[in-house]
């Protein structure tokens, strides 16, 4: 591939940058092969068409609003129902997946009558952070992939509710000042950009790891006051008493907290309030994914009590208290919230 101008701090063999579908090919391991990798293949695609329809979302308001030129029907609907919809699409007929999961649907999403069925559960959130689409500000989908339970009766409840520690990947594409896809199917983590030119995502980082020294908490502190003592505790001791010092960040989209806290370190939390006893984080296809991906880049994902990953749902749209980020900081969060 010809190398663009300013893109030499990527990495490359024999030259030439690494397209995620080279590095699908090359660096699965063994048991990824197969389906697993075409439906990541499909995600990074799926990530190409809502990336492109983010960036026209301004236009497409303004167009919608003067109510004068005639858009698409499709163009009107709301990103997130449009990026849902794009992952149906793209997933339902490929004869891979049983059963899909997406917090834009009511039940579980069948494979229609016709097509063949898969071995495969993808759980996903179109766009989290959507209340962050009218300000520009980065959104981003996360999914994971599940095996069903059992082959030979494919696509029911059952093969949605799983815990994370089942996923056999997970991953997120971002849609922020670049659109990045970051994935793992139990080697690692690893990051690719998404070369507008070329329509291509090409390999940014391989085996992404939590920096030791974090620099970033991110709490909607508005919640403060009605956090629990325990909580609050805990959100005194990063602010005053963990060296050295961490800045605050909260952006409203898990995905673009959690990467940030990913590259530089730190730990993204939506503890559990009167008001909402469960967070608001879902545990199948936001908590679960993200906490998968944390395990892997050598971090950690709790509910405050125990790992995410070790929690199976009884509900494909139950929400969970989320701790997430380097390892020590969520550990420290779950001595806290142990005591009286
Ligand atoms: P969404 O999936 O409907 O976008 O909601 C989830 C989002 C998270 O990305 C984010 O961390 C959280 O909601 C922000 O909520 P709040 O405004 O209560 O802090
Ligand atoms: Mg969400």
């Amino acid at each position: 591939m010809v190398q663009p101008n300013g893109m030499s701090n990527l990495p490359m063999v024999n030259g030439q940058f690494i397209t995620i579908e080279r590095f699908l090919l090359d660096r699965q391991p063994e048991y990824a092969k197969g389906d697993l990798t075409t439906i990541l293949y499909d995600m990074a695609l799926a990530g190409k068409i809502i990336s492109a329809q983010t960036r026209r979302a301004g236009l497409l308001d303004v167009l919608g609003l003067a109510g004068q030129v005639n858009v698409q029907g499709e163009s009107q609907q709301k990103l997130d129902l449009m990026a849902d919809d794009v992952i149906i699409r793209l997933n339902d007929h490929t004869g891979r997946l049983a059963a899909m999961v997406t917090e834009e649907q009511k039940d579980w999403v069948r494979i229609p009558e016709g097509y063949r069925k898969g071995s495969y559960v993808l759980v996903y959130d179109p766009l989290d952070g959507s209340s962050n689409i009218d300000t520009n500000i980065s959104i981003g989908t996360i999914f994971g992939l599940y095996r069903v339970v059992d082959r030979t009766n494919r696509g029911r409840l059952e093969d949605c509710l799983q815990a994370g520690r089942k996923l056999v990947a997970a991953g997120y594409i971002i849609y922020g000042t670049s659109t990045m896809l970051v994935y793992s199917a139990g080697n690692g983590v690893h990051s690719f950009t998404l070369e507008p030119s070329l329509g291509e995502f090409l390999l940014s980082q391989e085996g992404m790891l939590f920096p030791e020294i974090p620099s970033y908490y991110s709490f909607n502190h508005s919640a403060g006051r009605s956090w629990s003592p325990q909580v609050e505790k805990y959100a005194n001791w990063l602010r005053d008493s963990y060296q050295p010092p961490m800045s605050y960040r909260y952006i409203g989209s898990m995905v673009a907290d959690f990467h940030r806290n990913l590259v530089h370190g730190g730990i993204f939390a939506y503890p559990a309030t009167p008001e909402k006893p469960n967070g608001k984080i879902r545990l199948l296809y936001e908590a679960a994914p993200l906490a998968y991906l944390a395990e892997q880049a050598g971090g950690y994902g709790s509910n405050g009590r125990r790992a995410l990953l070790d929690v199976v749902p009884t509900d494909i749209h139950e929400r969970t208290p989320v701790f997430i980020g380097n390892r020590d900081l969520v550990a420290k969060a779950e001595e806290f919230l142990r005591q009286s």
